[in-house]
């Protein structure tokens, strides 16, 4: 049994961040540290009301702003199963966050026992939560405030400190074992010994590794998972690995750093072809890759690049299998995947793709509902692949029944043991890492031979800002505008001027700011027609 009343000492210590307008928006909330006080306290009640209506199952929250600026923090909760919380249940915790913002105790004890009445819960069960934070200076405090309700209903929570938003999901599925992060890496290592024991003879394709730790959570936390994986350890090297200084997180460095700008991070004075590179974000779920050519010359392996190797890795693994008729593999997109991959994929490949919404939580499911191997990436390096469980049914009978081919053994093995290689809960710089590593590896492809299997059209990605962002309305996955009145007509006639030209507008999830992507066959027309839409937006 609880009572709510007792969260008034509480309520006046941590809310102080009065008269703001919350919303749960693409990766929960997100905003400026200093204005996160009011919206941790009660985001820590939604997720203890989201525990006791699962029965005290643990529900996972972690507080990080990501790719975003050192003094910008955030927070989002997840499922007992490691998704993200479902989508019915952000309003409840929009709503519960703007009425304690108005700091009025009584109102807001109302509201949430109203909300308590609605969602029917048991009061004699126990609330089980798993916290963790990322390196920014602001994460302590705020964990402090989300904790702050937890005496109140009883809550048992286990606090991971620092960890990233990978590791606290996957942390979270495993919810009723007791488990540590060491549980991590021992599944993930073992999961890569099996695979390459299948490949005994099977060597890397670059001589060295160099891992852009983004100065954040990832740096510290890989480095603790290296010893597990003696065979990279040895030619990997961390930089920008500065995690106990907040101020540098993400800046100069970092995947969004290096897929905005195109170019290396911070900290690599000397690149060298034969190496290869990687960035995580600042809470370590994205990943871009990239190499230099003899020139020197900076290229990029964006989430494009990751899903369409993992596509033509899993699926020639499926073919060798010989269940091609009894799995499907399909691969998720939005509609800021490079023209040229969905092409790829389709053509050369001969792949479904499906494309959705931006944001992981619309890619995750299309991947879960439409696939038994659904591969989904962002072009900005989050993604991971989802295995459903006919596919674990079918392969598991197909080994168990054997063959009398060693090929298609090794083969049904290797999708196997891959499968065991992702982190299907979310996106995940250090699992996708191994992934990508692996599959170079059983392809035999070297960074540049990976880059030539397509060619990007050139492409420029630039915001604008408008008085209102919100009168940009979408329709046909974020492709086409059906507000400005008349706006989406003068884009298509920009766009039909230029060849293979593509063009499409939408106001961002997590900036006051329109978004506008531009496609074309060269780099000069790419410019043009870019130039022109920013002035039809404007
Ligand atoms: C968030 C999303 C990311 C998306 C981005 C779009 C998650 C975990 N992250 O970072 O998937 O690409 O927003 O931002 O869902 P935008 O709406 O500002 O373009
Ligand atoms: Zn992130």
């Amino acid at each position: 049994m609880f009572d709510i009343t007792q969260l008034e000492p509480a309520f006046i210590k941590y809310c102080t961040t009065r008269n703001h307008s919350y919303t749960y928006g693409t990766a929960g909330f997100r905003a400026n540290a200093s204005t996160l006080d009011t919206v941790m306290f009660t985001t820590g009640i939604v997720a203890i009301l989201r525990s006791l209506v699962l029965q005290g199952k643990y529900i996972g929250v972690m507080i990080t702003a990501s790719h975003n600026p050192p003094q910008d923090n955030g927070v989002k909760i997840v499922e007992p199963s490691g998704a993200m919380l479902i989508e019915s249940w952000e309003q409840i915790a929009t709503d519960l966050a703007n009425i304690a913002s108005h700091g009025n105790f009584t109102a807001f004890v109302m509201h949430l026992s109203q909300v308590i009445a609605k969602l029917n819960i048991d009061e004699t069960t126990t609330p089980r939560l798993i916290v963790g934070h990322d390196s920014r200076e602001s994460s302590p405090y705020l964990m402090e405030c989300l904790q702050a309700a937890a005496p109140v209903f009883d809550t048992i929570v286990i606090n991971h400190t620092l960890i990233t938003t990978p590791q606290l999901h996957y942390l979270t599925m495993l919810q009723n074992d007791v488990v540590t992060e060491v549980d991590y890496y021992k599944f993930f290592s073992t999961s890569w010994n099996n695979l390459f024991s299948l490949y005994p003879d099977l060597n890397l394709t670059f001589n060295n590794l160099i891992v852009d730790g983004a100065n954040g959570v990832g740096s510290v936390q890989f480095s603790k998972f290296l010893p597990y994986l003696p065979q990279l350890a040895t030619l990997t090297t961390i930089i920008n690995d500065k995690h106990n200084v907040p101020q540098m997180l993400n800046v100069d460095c970092g995947a969004d750093f290096v897929k905005t700008n195109q170019k290396l991070p911070n900290g690599i004075v000397n690149p060298n072809p034969s190496d290869l590179y990687a960035s995580f974000d600042g809470d370590a779920d994205r990943i871009v890759f990239y190499y230099v050519d003899n020139n020197k010359k900076f290229h990029l392996l964006d989430g494009d690049k990751i899903s369409t190797i993992l596509t033509k890795c899993l699926i020639s693994m499926l073919r060798e299998s010989e269940l091609l008729n009894d799995i499907n593999l399909g691969v998720v997109q939005t509609a800021y995947a490079n023209g040229s991959s969905t092409k790829y994929i389709t053509k050369s490949l001969k792949v479904p793709v499906e494309c959705t919404k931006t944001g992981v939580k619309h890619l995750h499911h299309i991947a879960e509902s439409k696939f038994d191997i659904g591969i989904y990436f962002e072009a900005n390096g989050h993604g991971t692949v989802l295995f459903s469980n006919k596919f674990y049914e079918v392969l598991q009978k197909a080994i168990d029944n054997g063959s009398s081919s060693e090929k298609i053994h090794k083969a049904r093995l290797s999708l196997f043991y891959f499968s065991k290689l992702i982190n299907q809960t979310v996106g995940d710089s250090m699992a996708d890492l191994l992934a990508v590593i692996a599959t170079l590896s059983i392809l035999q492809l070297s960074p540049s031979d990976w880059d030539t299997e397509y060619q990007d059209l050139p492409n420029l990605l630039t915001k604008c800002t408008v008085l209102n962002r919100f009168v940009f309305k979408t329709t046909d996955m974020e492709r086409k505008l059906t507000s400005p009145s008349g706006l989406q007509e003068k884009i298509d006639a920009a766009v039909s001027k230029y060849d293979s030209g593509r063009s499409f507008v939408r106001a961002s999830g997590t900036e006051d700011a329109v978004r506008i992507y531009a496609e074309a066959k060269t780099k000069a027309e790419v410019e043009a027609l870019s130039k022109e839409v920013t002035q039809l937006v404007e």
